[in-house]
């Protein structure tokens, strides 16, 4: 981290301010070139113009402040300009910065100055992405907690632990009379233990990943059942074309809300029935495409018609799903009845509703939410493939040292220990190649 980057740290466009930012060994003596005040002290807020020192011309007028290396977001020497929210002052003083010897930010490079100074870990470094890029109150709340050490603080405390056990057998193992040992009973209750809190972490990343991403609730069943009207309902806008004509919606149509606090993409699908026309199809591929790539389907009966051969065709497609069985139009005269619905889903919410009078819908809001964010859930969640297969590497070797406890080769068991406690270093960053942290850091806007 020789060189000194630069970057306009607030979005390309037209406002109140706009920042640009410098990080690197010479980012003072550069910094200082534009702007006409001496800037004495660092965190110190100084008013001045910003210029260009070949030409003396005046560019703009800010405040610029200095943060001195350790005390900064990079861990590096930063200077901050703050000026005039334009485009074009800003890429100006960018260029005149660059001329000086700074080079162009890449993705995430100033936090990843910031993760490799030790200033946050790889998975706070990852929530400062999930932080920005969050599109509701919950998936915000999701970010900061991990932002804020909620996950890192919990891995710190299981590597603590099995810390303390490899001591203890290593202990064991090279002064067998001095020290304490645990015996196979003890040993196999601390691994025990910590493989609850490692998989108590993983359950969470369902919940996590979709509050963090986005749900995909996609609702399905065959034509005419209402899937566009309750799609409409769901939204609380006319999105879909409702008509009484079986195929009506032909292509899959979707809406991401912000859904109590979290992100949903509600998916209203073709319906599937036997047809030779092309593009019903087609329709019909992409409607078992994203039965298949959603997170819960609605699966979507019609009261007032007895059950079809497609009706069951269907259900075949969702099986393994969660999904949510829904009876509309129970404002006509029954045909279909809550009882055949569950002689055929035993054991399964049945929901009933009119989409049409807009009945039942709070009812199915509420069991979609807690579908999505269970009551009994963690309030910390992992939401990162990267994440869970590290989790889930070191669930393996815990069971595999606690398979070995009984065997009495202490050593093993340490062994395993170790290579646990490996994966958790790559799991918050300690170890870690450039190339996860190029994928990492290459989600990030510049000047971030
Ligand atoms: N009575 C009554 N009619 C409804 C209800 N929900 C939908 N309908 C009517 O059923 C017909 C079909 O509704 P859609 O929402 O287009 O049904 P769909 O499942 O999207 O149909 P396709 O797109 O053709 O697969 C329309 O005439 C709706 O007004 C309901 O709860 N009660
Ligand atoms: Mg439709």
């Amino acid at each position: 981290m020789n060189d000194t980057i630069v970057a306009i740290s607030t979005p390309k466009g037209f406002g109140g301010i706009g920042v640009v930012r410098l990080s690197g060994p010479a980012t003072f003596f550069i910094g200082q070139k534009v702007f006409s005040t001496t800037v004495k002290k660092p965190r110190t807020v100084y008013t001045g113009y910003i210029f260009n020192p070949d030409t003396k011309e005046r560019i703009d007028a800010g405040i610029a402040i200095y943060f001195k290396s350790p005390h900064s977001y990079t861990g590096e020497d930063v200077f901050e300009l703050q000026m005039h929210g334009g485009v074009k002052n800003l890429e100006i003083v960018v260029k005149i910065l660059i001329k000086l010897g700074a080079r162009l930010a890449e993705r995430g490079e100033f936090t990843k100055r910031a993760f490799l100074n030790d200033k946050l870990d790889l998975i706070e470094a990852e929530a400062v992405i999930e932080l920005i890029e969050a599109k509701t109150e919950k998936a915000l709340k999701v970010a900061s907690g991990r932002l804020f050490g909620g996950i890192s603080d919990k891995i710190f405390e299981i590597k603590k632990r099995l810390l303390y056990t490899i001591s203890a057998i290593e202990g064991a193992i090279d002064f067998p009379f001095d020290v304490e040992t645990l015996n196979a009973g003890q040993l196999e209750k601390q691994i025990t233990d910590v493989l609850n809190l490692i998989n108590l972490l993983l359950s969470t990343y369902k919940t996590g990943k979709r509050i963090e991403e986005g749900t995909k609730v996609v609702i399905a069943g065959r034509t005419n059942v209402g899937k566009s009207t309750l799609l409409n309902a769901l939204l609380k806008f006319d999105r879909a074309i409702v008509s009484e004509i079986p195929g009506t919606t032909r292509d899959t149509v979707e809406e991401m809300i912000d859904f109590f606090g979290i992100p949903v993409r509600f998916i209203d699908t073709a319906g599937v029935r036997e047809t030779k026309d092309v593009i019903e199809v087609l329709g019909k591929e992409r409607s078992v495409k994203a039965i298949q790539q959603g997170d819960i389907i609605l699966f979507m009966f019609d009261a007032s018609e007895i059950l079809t051969a497609e009706d069951k065709k269907f259900a075949k497609l969702t099986n393994g799903k969660d999904r949510i069985i829904v009876l509309n139009k129970t404002d006509l005269p029954a045909k279909l009845t809550i009882k055949e619905l569950k002689s055929l889903f035993n054991n399964e919410d049945i929901i009933q509703i009119s989409a049409l009078k807009k009945k039942g819908i709070k009812v199915l809001e509420q069991i979609i939410y807690d579908e999505i964010l269970p009551k009994e859930i963690e309030t910390f969640f992992i939401t990162t493939e990267r994440e869970k297969n590290c989790l889930k590497g070191v669930v393996k070797h815990l069971e595999k040292a606690k398979e070995l406890v009984d065997s009495g080769r202490d050593e093993l068991v340490s062994e395993e220990l170790k290579e646990a406690i490996i994966l958790l270093g790559i799991l918050t960053g300690e170890k870690v190649s450039t190339e996860i942290l190029d994928t990492i850091f290459s989600r990030f806007c510049i000047g971030k």
